[in-house]
């Protein structure tokens, strides 16, 4: 068996340890412990529920008719839900008489990585939401901040719709805004002088209108690609690729319907970048491996044995790893050449470790399809399944091929 036939049977032996938790459940409670926390904070009626739901597609998520508060108390959204890679916490609104907000604000800024705020355009007065932001961004200079400014209509004038372009792009805390009606320029702009004297780096503004299809307005929900544009410019790189992931996983195929979990065990090994999650060393990259296999031939309804991870694993090539490691300047990939029985000790460069997760779990379910449908294996097939996997994830991390390591995670 070669050496890196080796590390997929202990990496599959190590998971098989863990026995007694489903290879489901272990996917779910892995990926979300390491996926980053969005905390939706704002006024009740604010649009933080209508968020999640458009970001999620989360059907329970409750929006509020108007009359009176509807999340009751903090809850968490996973997407996608089988191996989340983002966590969304949605929080009772402020400003409810009677309400004190200290417990589930402390609560929350034990859990977040990241802030959304939400604002009614039409609501001045936001003085509890700022004072609130500001106590935690004293705490956490460096959370990254979003502003969401709703309900864009409601200033609109008589008989006006949205416009055809979105119109708020730009990076100034004035963008987007001249040129709009009066009444709705000067509130956006009387929302965001709010935020002066903030923390840390200024938030960034995203005004958004997601409305009900009775209401008349299209879209219903406008502005939502620059909320994920902005998302993404803030450090959620991997919304999009969740999205695809999500959208794989309603094909009939079961590599499809995998590819949202073998995203989940590359998105928790490479966590790092924008968001304080430690990073994982060559320990833990060896056992994501292991329980990523298994998930992966459970879903095959296969079970892997030494001759199935010496074939995989050959086919794979270990010229294959190591040429591609060369090719991308990192020499991460060395550390998991097991030295007398041993790996290496360190910390393992998060981009690496995470391409790579992302490219084995691809080129598993080649692999593992040609033995489900009892074909000969196609070692091309499976490299070039690999190849494509670690191009995806290093043109999204926007490494340069052969020139130094890449800077940001691809996930
Ligand atoms: N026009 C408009 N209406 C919105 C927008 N976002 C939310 N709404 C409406 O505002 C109401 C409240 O929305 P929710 O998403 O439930 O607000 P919330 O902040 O979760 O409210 P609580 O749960 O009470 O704190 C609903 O009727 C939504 O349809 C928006 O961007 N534009
Ligand atoms: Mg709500």
């Amino acid at each position: 068996m070669s050496w890196v036939g080796s590390l997929f049977w202990n990496a599959v032996e190590e998971a098989a340890t863990q026995a007694d938790l489903s290879s489901e459940d272990a996917a779910r409670g892995i990926t979300a412990a390491m996926a980053p926390i969005i905390w939706l904070l704002g006024k009740t009626g604010s649009g933080k529920t209508s968020i999640v739901a458009q970001l999620t597609d989360d059907e329970s998520a409750l929006i509020g008719k108007g009359f009176s508060p509807c999340t009751a108390c903090s809850r968490i959204y996973d997407w996608p839900s089988e191996a989340p890679v983002l966590r969304f916490l949605d929080t009772r609104g402020l400003g409810e008489p009677g309400y004190d907000p200290a417990a589930d604000m402390a609560f929350a800024e034990s859990q977040a990585h990241f802030l959304l705020v939400t604002m009614k355009v039409e609501d001045p007065n936001q003085q509890e939401v700022i004072a609130a932001l500001k106590k935690v961004r004293l705490r956490h200079p460096e959370w990254p901040t979003l502003v969401a400014q709703t309900g864009l209509h409601a200033l609109y004038p008589r008989d006006v719709t949205h416009p055809t372009e979105y119109p708020y792009a730009g990076t100034d805390a004035d963008y987007g805004i001249a040129g709009l009606s009066s009444d709705l320029s000067s509130a956006l702009r009387h929302q965001r002088r709010q935020f002066e004297g903030l923390k840390g780096p200024p938030p960034i503004f995203v005004p958004i209108d997601f409305t009900r299809p009775e209401d008349g307005y299209a879209p219903s929900a406008f502005g939502l690609e620059a909320l994920k544009d902005a998302l993404e410019k803030a450090g959620v790189s991997v919304l999009r690729e969740a999205e695809q992931a999500y959208a794989d996983s309603l094909h009939d195929d079961i590599a499809g319907k995998a590819h949202p979990l073998i995203l989940g065990y590359a998105a928790a090994t490479g966590a790092s970048g924008a968001f304080p999650i430690p990073i994982v060393g060559v320990g833990g990259l060896v056992a994501f491996i292991g329980l990523m296999l298994r998930s992966l031939a459970d879903r095959y309804q296969l079970a892997w044995n030494r001759a199935r991870l010496s074939e995989f694993a050959a086919a794979l090539g270990v010229s294959a790893l190591l040429g591609i490691g060369v090719r991308y300047g990192f020499r991460e990939l060395v550390k998991l050449v097991p030295i007398a029985g041993a790996f290496a000790g360190g910390a393992l460069n998060a981009v690496a470790a995470s391409a790579l997760v992302y490219a084995i779990g691809r080129a598993a379910c080649v692999y593992l399809g040609e033995v489900r449908k009892g074909e000969a294996i196609s070692t091309e097939d499976i490299q070039r399944a690999f190849k494509r996997a670690l191009d995806d994830a290093f043109d999204r991390s926007r490494a340069k091929p052969g020139t130094s390591t890449p800077a940001k995670s691809p996930f």
